[in-house]
């Protein structure tokens, strides 16, 4: 796998456009907290770091990965508006499907993978994938701010490069 012993979320901030002016939504699935509100801070401080104000950050939370879709369609179509007035520019998907005994775990990552690329393809504002779909909780917390990264952080850069595609 290329994650395999190397901290993917090291980034040089030089290549990652400002993100000054732009309005972030960052939806967290509440399943597996841990791993999804550390992914969620290190997006939140790595738009921070980028020029990212705090008032154009919003933080909502759903139940699980499954309702990713539906909490970013709302803010990609605009029927929802962060701090009430403003449409977002970029909407980060966090979540955490970890495999059980069943097949549960398919259906969730086909039904979210599926749902947010089809926000990408047919919405006016890019849709982040920070999902995280792995065997064990082990694998998710490297993935998490552990030895391997964090994949918020990987999500939040994604965001501020795609923004530049907004008008
Ligand atoms: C039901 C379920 C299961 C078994 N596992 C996870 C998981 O590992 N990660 C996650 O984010 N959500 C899980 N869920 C909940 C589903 O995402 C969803 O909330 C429910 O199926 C209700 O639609």
């Amino acid at each position: 796998m290329a994650t395999a012993l190397k901290n993917l979320s090291e980034y040089d901030a030089a290549t990652i456009p400002s993100g000054k002016g732009r309005c972030f939504v960052i939806v967290v699935a509440e399943w597996n907290a841990q791993v999804t509100n550390a992914m969620a801070e290190g997006a939140i401080k790595t738009l921070k770091e980028n020029g990212v104000e705090d008032d154009d950050i919003l933080v909502c939370h759903v139940p699980g990965t499954f309702e990713l879709t539906y909490a970013a369609a709302r803010y990609t179509y605009g029927s929802l508006l962060v701090n009430g007035n403003r449409e977002a520019d970029a909407v980060i998907c966090i979540g955490c499907v970890i495999q059980g005994e069943t097949r549960h775990f398919d259906f969730i990552c086909e039904g979210v993978a599926n749902g947010l690329s089809a926000l990408n393809a047919e919405g006016d504002i890019p849709v982040i994938f920070g999902v995280l779909t792995t065997d064990n909780l082990q694998q998710a917390l490297d993935r998490a701010g552990g030895r391997l990264g964090n994949k918020g952080v990987e999500a939040a850069v994604t965001a501020l490069k795609m923004v530049q595609y907004v008008k």
